[in-house]
């Protein structure tokens, strides 16, 4: 399996902010919680494929929003904010060898962050950032390999991974307050601890999940529900409203 990920941006102090208020945020300390987030995905066995700096793309380390990486092709985004439209090109030329590409096409809007994936289930969150043009543009394009793609109501976070992921493979964590379980048929949930809003987002890899440092609560209802952890710091790029899946962009290679 490979990883992409993308060195934390000069300019990430400039980022997009939608619900949180802006603070400083250290670039050194992001870099050095960036490199841990590798290090810990290197220890799982991926191979990190780590891409140099954009130093005019504030956003660009959360890779994530730039493409969905399937086994029988990759679709390139068309990111919802304007400053994050440019980040595609550069991740199309590295996901090239690897996949056929399709490419959203404009006015349609879709950020990686909406799509979540559980097996050939994908659902895709109507956000500030995403569209139905461009639920239509990947139902079109994903058909042919038999994925059901749904639209699923997300509301009151940035991206319907901010509301809910998959941490097993019958299992999702889900903060109910922002997304509904009735979008996702036959799985069963962990809910968040109603104290950690922005506790939803874990990254599954094999049967380990990495997991923010912020939410012991919630982290204690997925060790109750057996599921293994693997904890990072994540403060720093927290603050840019990034989470754990943002950072990444993983696919068999
Ligand atoms: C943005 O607003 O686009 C960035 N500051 C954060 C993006 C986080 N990405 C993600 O959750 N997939």
């Amino acid at each position: 399996m490979i990883a992409i990920t993308r060195e934390v941006s000069r300019s990430i102090v400039h980022c997009e902010l939608t619900h949180l208020e802006r603070t400083p945020i250290d670039l050194e300390q992001a870099r050095a919680q960036h490199a841990e987030y590798e290090s810990v995905l290197k220890y799982l066995g991926l191979a990190i494929l780590s891409l140099p700096e954009e130093p005019s793309l504030a956003d660009s380390v959360f890779v994530e929003d730039t493409a969905l990486v399937l086994d029988e092709c990759a679709i390139i985004l068309r990111p919802g904010a304007d400053s994050r439209k440019p980040e595609t090109e550069s991740i199309a030329k590295v996901l090239a060898p690897y996949r056929k590409l399709f490419y959203i096409e404009a006015p349609a809007r879709v950020d990686g962050g909406d799509i979540l994936r559980v097996g050939k289930q994908i659902n895709i969150g109507l956000s500030s950032r995403s569209d139905t043009n461009a639920i239509e543009q990947i139902q079109d394009f994903l058909q042919p390999y038999g994925y059901e793609v749904h639209a699923a109501m997300a509301s009151g976070c940035l991206h319907l991974k901010s509301a809910v992921t998959q941490v097993a493979e019958d299992t999702l964590l889900i903060n109910p307050a922002w997304t509904d379980k009735k979008n996702f048929a036959r799985m069963k949930f962990v809910e968040i601890d109603p104290s950690e809003s922005y506790a939803a987002n874990a990254l599954l890899i094999g049967d380990t999940i990495l997991y923010p440092k912020a939410f012991p609560k919630t982290r204690m209802k997925l060790e109750d529900a057996g599921i293994k952890i693997a904890v990072v710091d994540a403060d720093e790029l927290a603050k840019a409203e990034g989470a754990l899946t943002c950072c990444s962009l993983i696919f068999q290679d």
